[in-house]
């Protein structure tokens, strides 16, 4: 597929966190167990097909299947990259604010504050990598929205990160309990190339939702297509149904 800018599915998107063979190639060449590849400095693990064949094949409570259609496992996640915000904890502030009755903001110690969460969610990129079980501790959106009482106008929500990115979603399933700000990564701080301080974990949808260096949250009555969304990407971005591309 040719596309006239750069995307995640590009060999050349940030970084180009690629093996030198093709993706693809490379999962099909990994005939047993688990086998490690190095990218640019860091360890990723290709679950092993055993691994991935039982995932297809185990229904999550909701009745889909544990791994969505087209997806490899890996097990963690990896950088994508982005533009990183200030990663001191001191200095991070987020913004509550648009259809809401009560906008505020918050830093980080209020936000430990609040009530803390520890989740286990399936995570799935739409560059096609899945991760199971991935462990984050945070607090859950619902709590936050709560706290700014959102008004019966509301629809859509938009996450707004450091550099200008923004993820839109339904107010709906970003109320859902799967739903959380995300401070920690498997019991760690969130390291800088995940989002550090600060970030969001939408399990149930593409990755990209999930926006890094999260610094507001705006509540609004109309949709407004972010970042991917308005280069080519899904509006929606649900897994199960492969809403890739737009
Ligand atoms: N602020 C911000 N958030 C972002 C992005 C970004 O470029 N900037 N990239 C998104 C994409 S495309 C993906 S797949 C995930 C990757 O998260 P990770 O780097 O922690 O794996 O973050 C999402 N959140
Ligand atoms: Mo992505």
């Amino acid at each position: 597929m040719t596309r006239n800018f750069r995307s995640p599915e590009d060999p050349l998107f940030e970084g180009a966190q690629v093996p030198s063979m093709s993706r693809r190639h490379f999962v099909r060449s990994a005939t047993v167990g688990t086998v490690v590849i190095a990218l640019g400095g860091a360890g990723y693990c290709l679950a092993g097909q055993e691994d991935e064949k039982k995932a297809r094949a185990t229904l999550r409570p909701d009745g889909r299947p544990r791994l969505p259609p087209g997806q490899y496992l890996l097990n963690r996640i990896r950088p994508m990259g982005g533009i990183e915000g200030d990663p001191s904890p001191g200095s991070w502030r987020l913004q509550v604010a648009g259809e809401v009755e009560t906008p505020y903001s918050l830093d980080l110690t209020e936000l430990h504050n609040m009530a803390q969460v520890d989740q286990v969610a399936d995570v799935h990129c739409v560059t096609k990598w899945t991760v199971l079980d991935a462990k984050w501790t945070g607090v859950k959106l619902a709590a936050l929205a709560a706290r700014a009482n959102v008004k019966a106008s509301a629809r859509h929500v938009i996450f707004e990160a450091f550099g200008g990115y923004t993820a839109n979603v339904r107010l709906a399933e970003a109320l859902a309990s799967n739903v959380m700000l995300a401070h920690k990564y498997e019991g760690q701080p969130l390291a800088r190339a995940h989002g550090a301080p600060v970030r969001i974990v939408m399990p149930d949808l593409y990755f990209w939702k999930s926006a890094k260096w999260i610094t507001g949250i705006r509540f609004t009555a109309s949709d407004k297509p972010g970042y991917w969304e308005t280069r080519g990407y899904h509006n929606h971005a649900d897994p199960w149904k492969e809403e890739r591309y737009g």
